[in-house]
């Protein structure tokens, strides 16, 4: 039986990468942190509980003698790295701790493993945010789009991405980066634009009110997470480690995702969206769309959901709450 650690199973890409290693047979073993309200903690995952193959360690990414541990403990084939403070805008507010859980929290990943299983493949979640503003003539980013990025959160992961390719080539280690483009889910947390907009338009249809955002002309490309972890999972599957972008190809902007939530809850978004410059950033990425050809063609990943399902499915679960 194939063993994997998973750090950030608690978040909204874990929980579903979980699910994926768990249904394919894999002994899974979760890092978690230590919270003051346990019970709290493993809401995304509370309905895996009772799996016989699934065990939680506590850990923290910024603590490498934790990660050593739960690596000598487990003996695992697969690493998934996916720990992080992972919210843009408060990586501006909480850059040095957003420094630590990435940029420290993924060399101590890389050293846990060269240390203690150095033949175990490792997968580190890269972003989309380490572009910046930087993209090819005809508007896509893809694999050799230069990063010049516009947030101490992307700055960290564009450490932690040329850290991957520096271990990879100087230990010869199997670690793949994945460069993901936004993927949202019932599951995404509530301070993200899509389940803000949706949350908030379920609550206004109920009780009426009004939803503060930030800039709405930003364009993000945006997918289903469920679709992402088999990408991540595939990468790993390959005879050789490599990077690879994954992205829908589309990007909407957030307006006209306010203006489909809102319209598909039989509202007009203008009569219930306020402008809140608190939502602003000291530097905006504006526009994000990804050239996902290589992933398709080297790992055979295609995506489920269109950027329509995906907000039905999000709608769906927020207007039952
Ligand atoms: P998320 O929901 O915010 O989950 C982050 C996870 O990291 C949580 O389990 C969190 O634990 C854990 N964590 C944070 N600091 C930690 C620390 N110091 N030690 C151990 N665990 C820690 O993020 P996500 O959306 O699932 O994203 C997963 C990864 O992909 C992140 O690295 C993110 O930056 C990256 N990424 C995401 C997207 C996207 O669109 N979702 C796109 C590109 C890249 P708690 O539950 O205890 O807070
Ligand atoms: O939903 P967001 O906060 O996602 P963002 O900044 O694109 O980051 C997400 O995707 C990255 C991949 O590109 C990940 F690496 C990262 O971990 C995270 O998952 O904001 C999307 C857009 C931004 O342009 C923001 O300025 O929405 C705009 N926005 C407008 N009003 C808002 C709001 N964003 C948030 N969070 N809250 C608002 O009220």
């Amino acid at each position: 039986m194939r063993t994997a650690i998973i750090t950030g199973i608690t978040g909204q890409d874990g929980s579903y990468l979980a699910e994926l290693l768990l249904d394919k047979g894999y002994r899974v073993v979760g890092v978690i942190r230590r919270h003051s309200s346990p019970e709290l903690q493993t809401h995304r995952i509370d309905h895996l509980m009772s799996n016989s193959n699934l065990t939680l360690e506590y850990g923290d990414v910024t603590d490498l003698p934790s990660l050593l541990n739960v690596c000598k403990k487990h003996n695992p084939s697969e690493v998934y790295h996916l720990a992080a403070q992972s919210h843009v805008k408060i990586s501006f507010g909480q850059p040095s701790f957003t420094t630590d859980t990435i940029a420290t929290g993924t060399l101590n990943i890389l050293e846990a493993v060269r240390l203690m299983v150095p033949d175990a493949r490792v997968y580190l979640a890269g972003s989309s945010e380490m572009y910046g503003n930087e993209f090819d003539e005809d508007g896509f980013r893809r694999e050799t789009t230069i990063m010049k990025p516009v947030s101490p959160y992307g700055c960290s992961k564009t450490y932690a991405f040329h850290l991957g390719r520096t271990y990879r080539e100087s230990y010869d280690m199997f670690i793949c980066n994945g460069i993901l483009f936004n993927h949202e889910s019932p599951r995404r947390g509530l301070n993200f634009v899509t389940s803000k907009i949706v949350e908030g338009a379920a609550r206004i249809q109920k009780e009426g009110g009004k939803l503060s955002l930030g800039n709405l002309d930003a364009t993000r490309d945006w997918g289903h997470a469920k679709d992402y972890v088999v990408a991540m999972w595939m990468m790993l599957q390959q005879s050789y480690s490599d990077d690879y972008v994954c992205a829908t190809g589309e990007s909407h902007s957030v307006r006209d995702l306010c203006e489909m939530v809102f319209s598909k809850l039989g509202m007009n978004y203008a009569n219930h969206v306020v402008i809140d410059p608190e939502y602003y950033r000291p530097l905006e990425l504006h526009d994000l769309k990804g050239d996902p050809t290589k992933a398709i063609a080297e790992l055979g990943w295609e995506t489920t959901y269109t950027f329509e399902s995906m907000i039905d499915e999000m709608i769906e679960h927020h207007k039952a709450r």
